[in-house]
């Protein structure tokens, strides 16, 4: 008897437990559909959709974002777009269906994001753009952007070529390997380098072409170069990589890298840096690919609703053939 009544008082109490569980688990739910507590853990969920994998630079990048999110505590869905921007629209909507509290991207272009950016802030999920920047004329559509100033890498490069070349007789001919059409980088390296060498007349590009910031198109467009150009004094070359690929080009070509054509380039990935204090490359102006730590900071800064600041640039420096020999030891990428 005193069973059956102790389980006749227990049955209401569980079943109004069972309804506290079931309030409790979709307030929970609820929190994430407003950017809340997202993960089934209560982490900060933060969908980051990856240019690709086309570049040393962007591997360390890569390596900082995952890194950063693991000891930020914040669970990363990460998603590698292959240099492609249709497959980043679906990754970014994919987050949006998802109800990830936070999205981050690196745009492969500049142009063509507006509709999909107005559909997160539709959702309420804040956006923070890394490493590359988007020309929508709406800034409200992202939170911040945070990388480098690329056309002052641009005008740093063609400020020490300037001086590189200052006794110099007769035109100094350049080719440059652009990065990805269409993308930041590529726009602004060549907007502020063409910028700065217009003060000295004798340095004329003689040929601009895209190598997609990849060693194998570095390579190729370098041998047409070569081919069309009897006379090349200087490569520009976007980035590192493209850079490497040219070196293959030069050489089969009978040249010497870093002498009979001075080359440029922008990162300072260990492989670039290795050339220059080979004496392959001449100079490079640097560009960070560290930036998970700061991006993880700003994910939890506009996850809570703070303001951040709209543009935050990262610290970079350039290097010669004797500061690269210096560098190189410490390099961690
Ligand atoms: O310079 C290049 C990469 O967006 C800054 O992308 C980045 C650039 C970097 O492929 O190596």
């Amino acid at each position: 008897m005193r069973g059956t009544k102790r389980f006749r008082l227990a049955r209401p109490i569980a079943a109004a437990l069972g309804a506290v569980l079931l309030v409790g688990g979709l307030a929970a739910c609820g929190n994430s559909d407003t950017g809340g507590d997202g993960g089934d853990d209560g982490k900060l969920v933060l969908g980051f959709s990856q240019v690709g994998a086309e570049s040393g630079w962007r591997t360390a990048n890569t390596t900082s974002v995952k890194e950063a999110a693991a000891a930020a505590g914040i669970e990363l869905k990460f998603d590698d777009a292959q240099q492609k921007q249709e497959n980043q629209i679906k990754a970014i909507r994919n987050f949006i269906q998802q109800k990830v509290d936070v999205i981050a991207f690196s745009p492969v272009v500049e142009s063509g994001w507006d509709t999909v950016l107005k559909e997160a802030r539709d959702a309420d999920i804040p956006v923070i753009l890394t490493d590359r920047a988007v020309d929508s004329a709406d800034k409200t559509l992202y939170k911040t952007f945070l990388g480098s100033d690329f056309v002052k890498e641009g005008r740093l490069s063609g400020e020490w070529l300037i001086e590189d070349k200052k006794d110099a007789t007769g035109d100094v001919n350049i080719v440059e390997l652009q990065g990805t059409t269409g993308s930041a980088p590529a726009n602004d390296r060549k907007k502020g380098f063409a910028e700065a060498i217009a003060a000295d007349p004798k340095l004329k590009i003689v040929a601009s072409q895209s190598g997609d910031f990849t060693r194998a198109g570095g390579k190729q467009v370098m041998e047409q170069f070569l081919k069309a150009n009897p006379k090349i004094d200087v490569l520009f070359a976007h980035n590192d990589d493209m850079g490497l690929g040219a070196l293959e080009a030069i050489t089969a070509a009978g040249k010497v890298p870093g002498k009979d054509i001075t080359i440029i380039t922008i990162d300072a990935v260990r492989d670039g840096m290795q050339a220059l204090a080979d004496g392959k490359f001449n100079f490079i102006a640097e560009c960070s690919p560290l930036l998970g730590p700061q991006l993880m900071d700003l994910a939890k800064k506009v996850h809570a609703g703070e303001t951040v600041p709209p543009r935050i640039e990262t610290e970079e420096t350039t290097f010669t053939q004797e500061q690269a020999k210096e560098a190189l030891p410490n390099r961690k990428y």
